[in-house]
């Protein structure tokens, strides 16, 4: 059994290995083509959960391994997820002035500047996920696996197809099959792929993984459906970006199609469900249990 506590001091720890990894990724900004490593470094360590290298490293110990082997695997997702944050508020995209109480990176920079700040992060988790000390851990099989895995999670089928529609979606009339799969592409697929490109690494069975694959797609609705309801009901001060904006520019949201009570109650459905789905693993997936409360209650 793991309480809050427990899943508290867990998450603290991790992030400071990842923290500690991503500093040593990341090149140091000095001479000629130092500005956009400066603001690649300025998005990345602006206070990020690094919920997606957790999710990752948190598979991998599913199978009782040390997950400090793959924590430079880990790490690359964080560089690909900073990547869509700060291509996101472009104003092209989301035009947020703001980002976890700081201003975006292109306000703190400029517009090409963070474009190339994200194009180098994405590259950069590409070194991570092929960095030459993970053939000393893992089978070289199971790495091609996961970094596929994570390839279309975040490409034209995932994240990318996601993002499209979702800004094709905004001001527009929208369904319900329309927003699922806005969700699904945008958020799930990254979330889903994190947690099980660390069980691919470890090796987990077929039948194992095909469960945390389920689980990850419910964890990860369930994540942004929180995230949707946060806008509305969340402390400005805590999630560092101004209320209401998804209602501002008419996104496509669970709360703005089934109001807020409705997409409360679609959160803890699925909060109840990912509970369920991980049974089978019993007392391996203590902390991911604790896990999906804490993101059911999230402030930021
Ligand atoms: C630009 C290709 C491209 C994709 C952008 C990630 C994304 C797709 C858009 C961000 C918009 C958004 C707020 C989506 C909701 C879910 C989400 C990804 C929230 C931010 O993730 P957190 O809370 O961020 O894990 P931190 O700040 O903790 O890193």
């Amino acid at each position: 059994m793991a309480n809050l506590q427990d899943l508290k001091a867990y998450l603290e720890e991790k992030k400071n290995k990842i923290d500690e990894t991503l500093k040593k990724i990341l090149p140091i900004s000095k001479g000629y083509g130092r500005r956009v490593i400066e603001a690649a470094h300025y998005s990345l360590f602006n206070g990020g959960k690094r919920l997606r290298p957790i999710l990752c490293l948190m598979g991998y110990e599913l199978s009782g391994e040390n997950s400090d082997e793959i924590l430079i695997f880990a790490a690359g997702l964080e560089c690909i997820h900073t990547y869509s944050l700060i291509h996101d508020d472009l104003p092209c995209m989301d035009d947020d002035d703001f980002r976890r109480g700081k201003p975006s990176c292109h306000k703190a920079f400029d517009e090409a500047t963070a474009i190339l700040a994200g194009d180098g992060l994405q590259a950069l988790a590409y070194e991570c996920f092929t960095h030459k000390e993970l053939l000393k851990k893992v089978n070289p099989v199971n790495l091609l696996k996961a970094i596929n895995l994570i390839s279309k999670a975040s490409g034209f089928k995932g994240m990318v197809g996601g993002q499209m529609e979702d800004l094709l979606a905004e001001g527009k009339k929208g369904s319900a099959r329309r927003l699922k799969w806005i969700h699904e592409h945008k958020t799930m697929a990254l979330i889903e792929a994190s947690l099980v490109s660390g069980a691919i690494l470890a090796d987990l069975n077929k039948s194992e993984i095909k469960t945390l694959s389920k689980f990850g797609q419910n964890l990860g609705l369930l994540f942004q459906i929180t995230d949707d309801l946060l806008d509305i009901l969340g402390d400005e001060n805590l999630l560092g970006k101004p209320l209401r904006s998804d209602l501002k520019k008419k996104k496509l949201t669970y709360p703005a199609l089934f109001g807020v009570e409705k997409a409360r109650s679609l959160a803890e459905d699925l909060a109840k469900t990912s509970l369920e789905t991980l049974t089978t693993f019993g007392e391996r997936a203590a902390l991911l249990k604790e896990l999906i409360i804490f993101i059911l209650n999230r402030v930021n």
